[in-house]
């Protein structure tokens, strides 16, 4: 979703539909990803009835050092990267785009990553320091946006709004508003705030905006195969960071979104929160990562592009540290540029969006924050 693209206003649905249209209709007609390349079939590992094979960690030894605060290690290795068809669905239209197939063999070095999303307080510490201004902040122009309304061109992002009455799940545009005076520390409009949210994970943050953090921070954002092999905590193939079944003794693993998905009130809370929900709140995974699947979506260094894995499952090599493509590219939305989002939010739900299944993909416009997503960042480690 570009930011600003609410103010273009009906042309702009119209044209993203008709563009959605021709993507729906492209997939479902000639699609290039279901027939011409179903599975990686190279590396010359077993794989289950899924097409996951087994995850070889490095030696699981923690340098001689003391950890980063805040950071855990992760020991790297080689894994079975994507997810079952099965198991795909898009936000908002179940079954379409399955950009998370064919499961492929990908190797990572070692590297720390951070235990939670950044936190409020830790992305204030950072302003604090730098005086960084996030995109959201700054006053958008009009040869960014020549097809704006000068009297739109406000400060500001995009903000879930729950809708009044049950809608088709098919436009998000029913449910995401600009709406002006929105930042990381009024994260859902200018009347909101971050007080008492200290240990809350920042939203708001563009792409730019959290790989300023990471650099200020002596780090670097993950790689989407690094998010997925430190999520995946070393285990093979499960459909979930938490194992294979979404409640477990009947309890919820992560923050998401249960009762009618968009509906103002409807957000029942079971699994605890209603909204966006303070980081910790769930049991870590294997390597020690908390929220890994819900609460907030986390931006990747990687480009998106739809066919990438296909790509790298046509080489029939393992990948090694895969860097994402060269060029972006989402069929849906052909003309923006995206990066890779993992790990889904508290708005994901078995309606609608399934992507806090740890194997699934999303994607974000690089100047467009909101507020359900935010980020982690990784120190890298050179291979011994
Ligand atoms: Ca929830």
């Amino acid at each position: 979703m570009p930011r600003l693209q609410i103010f273009a206003g009906l042309f702009v649905l119209i044209a993203s539909l008709g563009l959605f249209l021709f993507a729906l209709n492209s997939e479902l007609g000639t699609s290039s990803i279901e027939t011409e390349l179903p599975v990686a079939d190279a590396p010359q590992v077993a794989v289950d009835q899924n097409g996951f094979g087994a995850t070889t960690l490095n030696e699981h030894r923690t340098p001689d050092v003391t950890p980063p605060a805040g950071m855990v290690w992760i020991p790297g290795g080689e894994f079975s990267m994507g997810s079952d068809s099965s198991a795909e669905s898009l936000c908002s239209v179940p079954g379409v785009t399955q950009d998370s197939v064919p499961i492929h063999r990908v190797y990572v070095d070692s590297f720390w990553m951070d235990e939670t999303e950044v936190t409020n307080e830790q992305f204030a510490d950072f302003v604090a320091a730098t005086g960084y201004v996030t995109v959201a902040e700054r006053k958008p122009t009009q040869e960014e946006f020549p097809t704006a309304p000068p009297e739109n061109l406000i400060a500001g992002s995009t903000v879930f709004s729950a809708t009044k009455e049950p809608v088709p799940l098919n436009n998000y545009f029913q449910w995401w508003s600009y709406i002006g005076g929105t930042d990381w520390r009024h994260p859902t409009g200018p009347d909101s705030s971050i007080d008492d949210h200290a240990d809350y994970p920042v939203v708001q943050v563009a792409f730019e905006d959290s790989e300023a953090y990471a650099k200020w921070a002596g780090k670097r954002l993950p790689t989407e195969a690094e998010w997925e092999f430190a999520a995946r905590g070393g285990r093979a193939g499960d459909l979930y960071a938490w194992g294979n079944e979404l409640q477990p003794e009947g309890k919820f693993q992560a923050n998401i979104y249960q009762g009618e998905f968009p509906v103002e009130g409807k957000d029942t809370g079971a699994d605890g929160f209603q909204g966006i929900a303070p980081v910790k709140q769930y049991a870590a995974n294997p390597f020690g990562l908390y929220d890994v699947g819900g609460n907030v979506w986390e931006w990747t260094r990687d480009w998106y592009s739809h066919d990438y894995y296909a790509t790298l499952a046509k080489t029939g090599e393992v990948a090694r540290n895969p860097q994402g493509p060269d060029v972006p590219f989402d069929p849906a939305e052909p003309t923006e540029k995206k990066r890779v989002h993992r790990g889904g939010s508290f708005l994901c739900t078995d309606l609608s969006c399934t992507r806090y299944m740890v194997g699934t993909r999303g994607k974000g416009e690089v100047r467009t924050a909101s507020n359900h997503v935010g980020f982690r960042c990784v120190i890298e480690v050179k291979a011994d």
